[in-house]
């Protein structure tokens, strides 16, 4: 286990202090990130003390200490996992050789332009998150949306350590363009779809955490099997912190719709005006955002058919999540079938494996969603409802790929075009849904309350009270 050095200017258990240029490039590099957090991270919370976890170890058994501390105070800092001595090359077409330590000359680029995308999305989400603050439904979830917030800040500096460390000065050039796009700008946006929408309320957050973040976990999974080392170490231990941003999806999707069923029961009503009347989410609201959200988590997979991913993982640059549970690690002449369209009608079609990557992580990504789907049905069907949460096709209302701007229902049928505009008020949030749900954003800062339009968490962090004052806001 490596201990975590919080003696130096910049935290880390890479030696840092061993490097003096790439020390000081980063030292170079630090006042722009606190800059930039304290003009893009959360809004009017500069100065309140934060119940926050901060890593100690890389170890899996217990790394985090907690406390209060102010955002700007965090310890942002560089940690990778241990290395594993005579770790070699398991897929792609150099299985068996020894993992690189340093970016190989021909894969350079497509190297960093994977680390860039990846760097990108982390100070994106906390922009698009940085109003939530001051509507958040309670002090526990303030502090959770915090939480989430510095730890992208620190998945920021992990991306950053590698350009600055490894990519000489273009490392150094995109590091800094990762602080001058904005998510949403319309002049320099965010390099993903995802991250330049807008997420003014909680429940785009927390379907946010619970989908767009588990792309996260699979991007991380893929990456965490690079045969660029450093890259690899650094993912495997970012993935611990995102499991923590997922769980703040689940459970808060979990509690809204445990709201909703103790008012449906209340009043025994099924109406969405008399429910909505009494200040919570109908099922039908819920189930429209996420069609939203899940949609467009799946275009950040990448197109179906890619020569980019199959080049990724030829050269050993990304492996498919859990590489090592595949049987076959090469897929040099193997073939996958997927579903295209072709004269207007769905077909399948046998690809190489290898181009299909992006296909073969998106479906096991939407495995994983299904898990929380079932739960949340559970808990309905147990209420006595007989409604049920769907996620959508992934055909649906999609951007990137096969699917992009193609007219499709939820259930995945091409339909025309005059059926998908009569119909995308009742698939996807509607400008008055949106209305509504911003009606229901009143913030709620009594250590003792809870919005009404959420249940309150089953449990506090860390073994604290529920009530437990988890933020002292100082305006
Ligand atoms: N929007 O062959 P294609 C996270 C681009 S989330 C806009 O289809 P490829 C987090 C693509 O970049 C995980 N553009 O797919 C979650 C390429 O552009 P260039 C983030 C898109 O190359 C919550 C072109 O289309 N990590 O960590 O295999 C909070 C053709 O590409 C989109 C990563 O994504 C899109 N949705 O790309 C905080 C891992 N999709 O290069 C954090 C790194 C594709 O031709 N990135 N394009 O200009 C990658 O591995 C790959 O770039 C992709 C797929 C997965 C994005």
């Amino acid at each position: 286990m490596s201990n975590l050095n919080y003696q130096e200017k910049i935290p880390n258990n890479v030696d840092l202090n061993n490097d003096l240029s790439l020390q000081r490039a980063l030292e170079h590099w630090q006042p722009k990130f606190k800059n930039w957090w304290q003009e893009m991270g959360p809004n009017g919370f500069q100065s309140s003390d934060v119940y926050l976890r901060t890593a100690i170890s890389v170890d899996s058994a217990g790394w985090a200490s907690y406390g209060k501390v102010k955002m700007p105070d965090y310890r942002w800092g560089i940690f990778l996992n241990d290395k594993v001595e005579n770790r070699k090359i398991h897929f792609g077409d150099n299985i068996g050789k020894p993992v690189w330590q340093q970016v190989p000359g021909d894969y350079r680029s497509i190297l960093r332009r994977l680390i860039v995308t990846q760097g990108d999305t982390e100070p994106a989400s906390v922009e698009q998150q940085r109003y939530l603050g001051k509507t958040c439904p309670s002090l526990f979830d303030l502090r959770n949306l915090f939480q989430v917030n510095v730890e992208e800040g620190r998945h920021l500096w992990a991306m950053v350590y590698l350009l600055h460390a490894y990519f000489g000065r273009d490392g150094r050039e995109e590091a800094e363009a990762l602080l001058e796009r904005y998510s949403g700008d319309q002049d320099n946006p965010r390099i993903l779809g995802t991250f330049n929408e807008p997420i003014t309320d909680w429940v785009s957050f927390f379907m946010f955490t619970y989908f767009t973040d588990r792309d996260g976990k699979y991007q991380l999974k893929s990456l965490a099997e690079s045969s660029f080392d450093p890259l690899a170490r650094t993912c495997q231990f970012m993935l611990t912190e995102e499991a923590h941003h997922m769980q703040v999806g689940e459970t808060g999707i979990t509690r809204m719709i445990q709201k909703t069923l103790e008012i449906m029961k209340k009043l025994n009503s099924d109406s969405i005006e008399t429910i909505r009347n009494a200040g919570v989410l109908d099922l039908q609201t819920i189930q429209k955002y996420i069609n939203f959200w899940f949609s467009s988590s799946l275009d950040l997979f990448g197109s179906e058919i890619s020569s980019n991913a199959a080049t990724s993982f030829s050269n050993g640059l990304k492996g498919r999540p859990d590489e090592s549970r595949y049987e076959n690690n090469s897929e040099k002449d193997t073939s996958y079938k997927i579903e295209v369209i072709e004269s207007n009608k769905i077909k399948e079609q046998e690809i190489p494996t290898r181009n299909a990557m992006n296909e073969i992580t998106r479906q096991a990504y939407v495995k994983d969603c299904e898990v929380g789907l079932k739960r949340w049905n559970r808990l309905i069907n147990k209420a006595g409802y007989d409604i049920i949460l769907n996620l959508p096709s992934t055909r649906f209302k999609r951007n990137i790929g096969i699917w992009a701007n193609i007219n499709i229902n939820p259930e995945g049928k091409i339909i025309s075009e005059k059926e998908m505009n009569n119909n995308i008020n009742n698939w996807l949030p509607s400008n008055k849904d949106k209305e509504f749900i911003k009606s229901l954003m009143n913030q709620v800062t009594d250590p003792e309350k809870t919005a009404s339009w959420i249940s309150p968490p089953n449990r506090g962090i860390n073994s604290l009270d529920i009530n437990y004052k988890y933020v002292d806001i100082m305006q």
